[in-house]
């Protein structure tokens, strides 16, 4: 029980927690997901395990009751309830006085609760509805059925709710339907006025200097005058406001002469500002960041391009989806997430897209993207659906959308404000849009245009793009497919089953989603699956792959490009490799075509439970293969080799996404199936400041049957790398055993340990593996014969003393083959 006689009373921490008809009583820490409480009670078994996921069902066909009391001593005065992420139909009252009715997780709410307080013990009760029961209900309303997507929602009319859409499912979600409050719950004395709203609009002048404009939006129940302060930085500056009753705005304008500029990562630092308003009893403080941003979307012979300008810079957008953190709220946490976020920079990421079918993530999670310089393509939270365009819906919207842009739109790491993801799509998937085209798209329109409206009312300086993906404004066309302009999602490869190298008979403009699916580590999969469920048939493994098909898409592939792995711990590691050679083939040439292209946003980064899918990292965090070469393909400076589309010559392109221009120095060998190096050619090649050369090329025919390419490269900036080339696929060739041999291994004196591998013959992929948690400084690399490389694993957590992990080797060798 909280007993306070302040002005704020923080309602977070232990409640009970009972089922509506009574028969489960546990109790559940706010903010907090109810599955998880009643895992922690030992109510149900862990929901991500083995087949937990069908005996857990019954949790979201419920409702739930969550209630506890507080201590209030003198209850006089204005009152509020201060409520968000509110997870999501639900009803609350306090001392049996009906608060609210609410049904939308992206709102806030802070209604009056003056008249229903009392001195001494209250109580607030909390009932959270089901999802399944209200998604069924609206439906049955809807003036006209309104389609979702079974095969991501298997839990049905997600798309009525206003909830994280993946609650429902998705190709690489448990479907739960989870439930509870993940945000602020907390009793608030209304003293005057409190702040709503703090928005920012920075305005740059042609001689350097920012003019920032700060609005700060107040609520009073009475007329009254307050003392409002804005500061940034050092500036402190005091407004006598005076207040009505609703709203005022005020607004008060600091000028910044010598504006330190905020840059994404790679391009500059992430100087930040703070800037706090306060009243006497409510203070908001947001971390800004000065910089501009412009979409350029001008035609050009292809149809028109897609690039972010930062400071009057064209950036190369380099990075990945972002989906949300975990299945269940209680199980993420902001030291997780700054993990996931910091393994994005640390591979070479710039950008991160926080994709429409989670959530408008906490503020922390901008705070840092901002401070990491990863822009941010944000989404609104529609995916893969249609949607409602009635007036209730409608009207929801555009109260989300108001509340969303205004709090997040002075971070500087967001870039772009999308639409939704893929609704124009979901009007070619369903019999009902292609029976009636025309009903869909203008209820489409309508929702589309409230969210639009409502964002450019919110922040009028903010860059909007209608959906994602899509070829232009106005455009309803064929984004997987069209590359001319917009953005594109091109699933070609996974979803209609083409060759790798279909990745290069497109050449878009932005990428902002491709994948490829791979297993979740082993050390993952052992969190999940018994020793006998080790079999990707098993019962077990199938219900953690949750994209029909693919399983088999992950085999079928091996099948094409690999001898079939000897046993299941080297499927999961082929399944990685292959994962990342896709997407390495199409960044590759993406790159390569910059200005063309600008950006590469591969699916996805992240997993919110242990599954195979298409991330770089596992549940967990740990670095799936793919992520030590999204590392490597994604450096500001590289080298890839590139196949003519007449399959006649090799070309080197070099990229440059730095300011400055840098020569490489490249040698070019032939590496034979016993390792050793034959030198080819060696070049230097310049790269002009922000662009992408053809550095040399190599005729196939120099490359003697049975061998492979392999090059390494030394930048004049420090980056450099090295890679191979199989022309044809890895199965033709008749590799012999590569010989690692661990020389040396101890753990320094900072507790990271050291690893000196060493092969015999030709190594490709070597995959160091353990179960400890932790990052390698490299991983699925080559060697040659003879060749030594010095790896440090720095665990998680420290490790105990004397201890050495127990390390696991993989390469493509060993993997295929008994001997
Ligand atoms: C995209 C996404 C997701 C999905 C992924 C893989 O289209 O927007 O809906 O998870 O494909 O199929």
């Amino acid at each position: 029980m909280t007993t306070s006689n302040t002005s704020s009373i923080d309602l977070s921490g232990s409640w009970h927690l009972a089922s509506a008809e009574g028969e489960v009583t546990t109790s559940i820490t706010l903010p907090g997901d109810v599955h998880t409480a009643l895992h922690a009670a030992e109510l149900i078994p862990d929901p991500y395990f083995g087949r937990n996921e069908e005996q857990v069902q019954w949790v979201a066909h419920r409702d739930w009751v969550l209630e506890r009391s507080f201590q209030l001593d003198d209850a006089e005065g204005d009152w509020y309830l201060d409520l968000d992420y509110i997870d999501t139909v639900a009803s609350v009252f306090i001392n049996g006085f009906v608060v609210l009715a609410v049904d939308n997780c992206f709102r806030r709410y802070r209604p009056d609760v003056s008249s229903m307080l009392k001195a001494g013990e209250n109580t607030i009760r909390v009932v959270l509805h089901s999802s399944i029961a209200a998604g069924a209900e609206r439906q049955g309303r809807q003036p006209f059925y309104v389609p979702y997507h079974p095969g991501n929602s298997p839990i049905a009319n997600g798309n009525m709710l206003r909830k994280p859409q993946c609650h429902f499912g998705w190709d690489w979600n448990i479907a739960i339907a989870p439930l509870g409050l993940y945000g602020t719950i907390a009793l608030k004395k209304l003293e005057t006025a409190r702040i709503e709203h703090v928005t920012t609009r920075q305005t740059h002048s042609l001689d350097g200097s920012v003019e920032l404009q700060v609005t700060a939006t107040l609520f009073a129940k009475d007329p009254g005058i307050v003392p409002l302060h804005f500061a940034l930085d050092g500036e402190r500056v005091r407004l006598d406001v005076g207040v009505n009753a609703g709203e005022t705005v005020v607004n008060h304008i600091f000028y910044v002469e010598k504006p330190r500029l905020w840059w994404p990562s790679g391009s500059g630092e992430q100087p930040l500002y703070a800037l706090t308003v306060d009243l006497p009893s409510d203070v908001v403080t947001k971390q800004i960041g000065l910089r501009t941003v412009e979409l350029i979307t001008t035609p050009d012979a292809a149809g028109s391009r897609f690039a972010f300008k930062v400071n009057g810079r064209e950036i190369f957008c380099r990075g990945a989806n972002w989906i949300p953190a975990d299945a269940l709220f209680s199980l993420s946490s902001a030291e997780k997430t700054e993990d996931l976020l910091q393994s994005a920079k640390a591979a070479n990421m710039n950008m991160i897209r926080v994709w429409g079918g989670g959530f408008y993530e906490h503020d922390w999670f901008y705070d840092l993207c901002d401070r990491l310089g990863l822009m941010v393509w944000q989404d609104f939270m529609f995916a893969c659906n249609l949607y409602p365009s009635t007036e209730d819906f409608l009207e929801n919207v555009a109260f989300e959308v108001d509340y969303q842009v205004k709090r997040l739109v002075s971070h500087p790491s967001i870039v772009l404000w999308c639409g939704d993801n893929e609704l124009v799509g979901a009007l070619t998937w369903f019999d009902e849009p292609k029976r009636d085209r025309d009903r869909y798209l203008v209820s489409y329109d309508r929702l589309n245009r409230t969210i639009e409206q409502a964002m450019k009312k919110a922040a009028p300086a903010a860059i909007w793009w209608p959906s994602s993906p899509a070829s232009g404004y106005l455009d309803f066309g064929d984004a997987w497919h069209a590359d001319g302009s917009g953005d594109m999602h091109y699933w070609s490869v996974w979803h209609e089953n083409k060759s790798f190298d279909n990745y290069r008979s497109v050449r878009p403009r932005f990428c902002s989603e491709f994948g490829f699916q791979s297993y979740t580590s082993l050390p993952v999969i052992k969190t999940y699956a018994d020793k006998r469920d080790m079999n990707v048939a098993s019962p077990v493994m199938e219900l953690h792959q949750k994209n029909a098909g693919g399983n088999e898409r992950i085999a079928g592939t091996m099948f094409r490009y690999f001898r079939f792995p000897k046993d299941f711990p080297n499927f999961v590691y082929l399944s990685q490799i292959q994962q990342g050679l896709a997407i390495k083939t199409a960044v590759e040439y993406w790159r390569s075509l910059k200005p063309h292209c600008m950006g590469t946003i591969y699916w996805q980064l992240n997993d919110t439970w242990p599954v195979a899918s298409w991330s770089s990292l596992d549940y967990g965090g740990r670095w799936k293969a793919m992520h030590y070469l999204v590392k490597r393909f994604f450096q500001p400076v590289a080298v890839a080799a590139i196949p003519s589309e007449d399959g006649k010559t090799i070309r080197f392109s070099l990229v440059n996404d730095t300011l400055s221009e840098v020569s490489a120095d490249l040698s070019i060998s032939i590496l034979t199936m016993k390792g050793e190096r034959r030198h080819l050619k060696d070049i230097q090649a310049v790269c002009t400041p922000d662009a992408a050369v053809t550095a040399t090329a190599i005729n196939v025919s120099d490359i003697p049957e049975g061998t492979l390419l392999g090059w390494r490269f030394t930048a004049s900036n420090g980056m450099g790398g090295e890679g191979h080339y199989v022309h044809g696929t890895y199965k033709a060739l008749e590799l012999e055993p590569a010989g690692l041999q661990v020389t040396r291994e101890y753990v320094e004196e900072d507790g990271s340990v050291c690893l000196n591998v060493t092969a015999k013959g030709l190594a490709l992929f070597v995959m160091i593996e353990t179960e400890t948690d932790g990052k390698y400084s490299d991983n699925a690399f080559d060697l040659a014969a003879g060749e030594t490389r010095r790896i440090l694993f720095t665990p998680a957590k420290p490790l105990q003393d004397g201890e050495l992990p127990d390390f696991r080797f993989y390469d493509l060798h060993s993997c295929q083959s008994a001997d």
